[in-house]
């Protein structure tokens, strides 16, 4: 029996990729197919891909040609799979040409014509090409602009910035064409909006959006309230619109992975997590102005809340807080929850510092996350014999908003408002803890 590998990401499955999957079919007797991870696509600079792993390998399924599918998770993957399954061909597209010239030392490798014409990426341009408004014109939005750049499927069509001379600035700096001169014309030129204005007006802004039919991604902190934020998702799943909320650290690859290995018990029963982030920051700025829903709580503490509430979930006992403040504002509050059988702790600051680690204590090791945690690229389980311990390493592509801009972009392709890596139940949750710091509740003046 001749035994035929291949391999491919298999975004919306196309004409090209069956003919593909038909002509490695047929030169031999048992095809296998390996279809990539959404995790190594990232890791392999592929930002764009709008299927996931699930619906890409149900897709091959579909086409007929498959008899075993598996799935690529990493570099140099192939060798061992051309071992283990005992493969006679290796088959890929003329694309590759030379490319994968080292595996003629464990099997046959073959280059197929291929179709020309059609590709994933031209499917994705034609079907999607989601123009977002920008509102706020600061150092935030404009690493925004920069990160969507590497994710297909959308143009910035027009920034939004009650200055008009500021969004005049930003739109030369950053060559987008337009700028709107008031909310109403700015509406009208977005199919999306990405909220980055100052926190007391994101609220307002979400709102008018969703009004308009706009999808939002609305940065951190989101708005003030429970009630406004639950009016808000109500908005939009009436309106059938993606309300999502920008936290970078959700989306990233590292953090994912982390949360799922720890899900499987690597570490035993979670006992404890302390996240900290600290930034000193300056004294006359916006994010320490009380009048402007400033202090640390409010500016950073979405970061330490998202590990928090994965791995122990949303039911905690009880919330203290222990603040210092200057001028009205807190400049650094340690958090304090409790759970009925572990506990969790965070530290945020804009006018102390400190280490920006994150630790995860648990009953058979611990996890150490060296500072800056949020937007890591390395962690480490630590046994008590140090000999067990385990390194991870991941990419971390710029500055991270482009996984968010890509989870963002390929919910509104597909339709599907799942919100499977920032849930509504966790983003209310940590509007809850806001609300109930701005309440002074359960707080302590240092
Ligand atoms: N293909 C084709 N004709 C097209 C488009 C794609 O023949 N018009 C082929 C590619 O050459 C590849 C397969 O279809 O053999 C899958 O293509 P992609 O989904 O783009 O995946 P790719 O990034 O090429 O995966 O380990 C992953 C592989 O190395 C490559």
């Amino acid at each position: 029996m001749t035994k035929v590998i291949t391999y491919g990401t298999f975004d919306l499955l196309h004409q090209g990729h069956i003919n593909i999957l038909k002509r490695a079919k047929e030169l031999g007797d048992y095809l296998i197919v390996g279809v990539t991870s959404d995790h190594f696509d990232l890791e392999r600079g592929k930002m764009n891909t709008i299927d996931n792993l699930m619906d890409r390998i149900e897709a091959v399924k579909r086409t007929g040609f498959a008899d075993k599918i598996i799935v690529e998770e990493y570099q140099g993957q192939k060798i061992d799979d051309i071992q283990n399954y005992e493969v006679d061909i290796f088959a890929i597209g003329s694309d590759w040409e030379g490319k994968f010239d080292y595996l003629n030392e464990y099997c046959q490798v073959r280059y197929l014509p291929r179709t020309e014409g059609i590709s994933s990426t031209k499917l994705r341009e034609d079907k999607l090409n989601l123009r977002i408004g920008v509102i706020g014109t600061g150092s935030i939005a404009y690493r925004f602009v920069q990160e969507a750049q590497y994710v297909s499927g959308n143009t910035i069509s027009i920034v939004y910035n009650t200055s008009i001379s500021l969004a005049k600035d930003f739109c030369e700096k950053l060559n987008i064409k337009e700028y709107a001169k008031d909310l109403d014309e700015f509406l009208t030129k977005c199919d999306a909006v990405y909220i980055a204005s100052p926190h007391y007006t994101h609220y307002y802004y979400a709102k008018r959006a969703l009004e308009s039919l706009k999808h939002v991604l609305c940065e951190t902190p989101f708005v003030s309230s429970l009630e406004q934020a639950e009016e808000l998702y109500a908005l939009a799943k009436l309106n059938n619109l993606n309300l999502m909320v920008a936290h970078k650290t959700a989306y990233c690859p590292s953090f994912l992975h982390l949360i799922s290995l720890l899900k499987s018990g690597v570490i035993g029963e979670i006992v404890d997590v302390n996240a900290s982030i600290t930034t000193l920051t300056d004294e006359k700025s916006d994010k320490l102005n009380s009048k402007l829903f400033g202090g640390s709580m409010i500016e950073n503490s979405f970061f330490p809340l998202l590990p928090i509430f994965k791995l122990m979930g949303l039911n905690y006992e009880n919330i203290n807080f222990y603040s210092k403040m200057k001028n009205d504002v807190d400049i650094y509050t340690k958090g304090v929850i409790k759970y009925e059988r572990s506990i969790a702790s965070f530290q945020v600051g804009l006018g102390v510092k400190s280490e920006g680690n994150m630790v995860i204590s648990g009953t058979r090791a611990y996890v150490y996350v060296p500072a800056p945690w949020w937007k890591t690229d390395f962690f480490e389980i630590r046994f008590e014999d140090i000999n067990k311990n385990k390194k991870y390493f991941y990419p971390f592509e710029g500055e991270g908003l482009r996984y968010e801009i890509k989870d963002f972009i390929s919910t509104i392709y597909s339709n599907k408002r799942r919100y499977l890596k920032l849930s509504k139940e966790e983003t209310l949750a940590m509007v809850k803890v806001q609300e109930a710091y701005i309440k002074k509740e359960n707080t302590y003046i240092l």
